[in-house]
């Protein structure tokens, strides 16, 4: 077949492909400009979380990230909700922006049958960044709505994978951005805003024609939508989803994040439990007899349940975990500060708290000076006024300003105090 003849026949397959009468640079550029608002918080309050899950103890994955580290820095312990908020913020917009993220691929989807599929040089450059932008996009997206539903059904570890496709995402957004920023401020500038939320379907009429591989459809279809019923679905969408996860973070509004995996609130008024005392192999029978011990200082101390009387104290605090939910409760317990004082640690640098739990991610959480020494950081026994139920870790749980739920540690059996690093 002779080239001229090739080119027709695409041209021909691509005009009758591709007509939505709606395409075009200023619906893309206003996409695009939706997610250059709120793609890159997404990015940076994932990045913050892996700050905060202390990679200096090695408790953040992957390790060894070479020239991908991040300035490390000691989380601090205020206010109470600064994990809950990069957290919150994290999950909760980066699920809002599916529907934008869905609508901006259906908006550029004819440039991906371009012919010829490469023009120039730039062009290549320019088609190339789009593997890590819209691949690392779907990568981060299909792996986080994974890992907060708890479905590991991929063969590797989340965090590494969801970590270093971040980077990904990121290098493919900065490329994407410094060959095309200057497209989407002419799209922009192309149609007015207020002009387009006035027109009616009736008077909906396509934008003007681009080249040369354009968006505008060649030959479009007549509307069956207007340009801002569009907008208002896509938008419709991003708010069905924001009502259906609020109720992950704000505890009256529980009852509506169906999307939460289920039973995860044990009862009326409870919080979510992440990991239940059967599935981490507690049993109740076996902590009657129940020990704390305190290491670190001149020789090991051995707490029973009274705690040897240290002064009670309480504390509304958060509990967040990167899984998606978050909520605050009222603790009550004792200080790790007193305990460390107890344990002949005047001034611990670090604290290795160890679950009765055997083995696994959860049984054991490197603590940071800080978040030892906080005055509402406590060693709690009792929630709401009541003793923690085995789920939430009874006898004894570490509960701390601003750490991640992760490293809130149920069924405490012995807390380790470094005097020095
Ligand atoms: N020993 C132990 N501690 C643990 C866990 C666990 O599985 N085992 N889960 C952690 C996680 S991931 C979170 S978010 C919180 C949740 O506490 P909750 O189940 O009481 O809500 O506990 C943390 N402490
Ligand atoms: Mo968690």
């Amino acid at each position: 077949m002779k080239l001229d003849e090739l080119n027709r026949l695409a041209a021909e397959r691509t005009r009758s492909m591709w007509r939505s009468p709606l395409r075009g640079p200023w619906l893309t550029s206003v996409l695009g400009a939706v997610l250059l608002a709120g793609l890159p918080l997404v990015a940076i309050t994932g990045l913050l979380d892996y700050v905060a899950y202390g990679p200096a103890f090695g408790q953040a994955f992957p390790l060894a990230v070479g020239p991908f580290h991040l300035p490390l820095f000691d989380w601090p312990t205020r206010p109470s909700w600064l994990f809950r908020l990069p957290q919150g913020l994290h999950v909760g917009l980066g699920l809002v922006l599916i529907p934008v993220v869905l609508a901006k691929l259906w908006s550029v989807v004819p440039r991906l049958f371009a012919w010829p599929p490469v023009r120039s040089v730039g062009h290549a450059v320019e088609r190339l960044t789009l593997v890590p932008l819209v691949g690392g996009a779907l990568f981060e997206i299909v792996t986080g709505v994974l890992n907060i539903q708890y479905d590991y059904v991929f063969g590797f570890d989340f965090y590494t994978a969801h970590y270093w496709g971040a980077w990904v995402f990121i290098f493919g957004l900065l490329a994407h951005l410094a060959v095309k920023l200057p497209a989407m401020v002419r799209g922009l500038r192309s149609r007015s805003l207020r002009a387009e939320l006035r027109t009616p379907l009736a008077r909906t009429r396509p934008e003007t024609p681009d080249s040369p591989d354009g968006l505008v459809a060649a030959a479009p279809t007549p509307p069956t939508m207007s340009r801002r019923g569009l907008l208002a679905l896509i938008g419709g969408g991003s708010l069905l989803v924001a009502g259906l996860t609020v109720g992950q973070t704000v505890d009256a509004l529980r009852p509506l994040a169906v999307l939460l995996p289920r039973g995860r609130v044990p009862a009326p008024g409870d919080f979510p439990v992440n990991r239940t005392a059967v599935a981490a192999g507690i049993i109740r029978a076996d902590l009657g007899n129940w020990r704390l011990t305190l290491t670190g200082g001149p020789s090991p101390v051995t707490l029973d349940a009274a705690l040897a009387g240290l002064p009670r104290h309480t504390a509304e605090l958060p509990i967040a975990c990167v899984e998606g939910w978050s909520s605050t409760q009222t603790w009550t317990g004792v200080r790790l500060a007193d305990l460390a004082a107890r344990a002949g640690v005047a001034a611990p640098v670090a604290a290795l708290v160890r679950s009765m739990e055997r083995g696994g991610p959860f049984s054991s959480a490197w603590l940071t000076a800080d978040q030892v020494l906080d005055p509402d950081a406590l060693l709690a026994t009792e929630v709401n006024g009541a003793p923690l139920t085995l789920d939430h870790g009874f006898p004894a749980r570490v509960i701390v300003p601003a750490l991640p739920g992760v490293h809130c540690t149920k069924w405490v059996g012995s807390i380790e105090f470094r005097a020095v690093a």
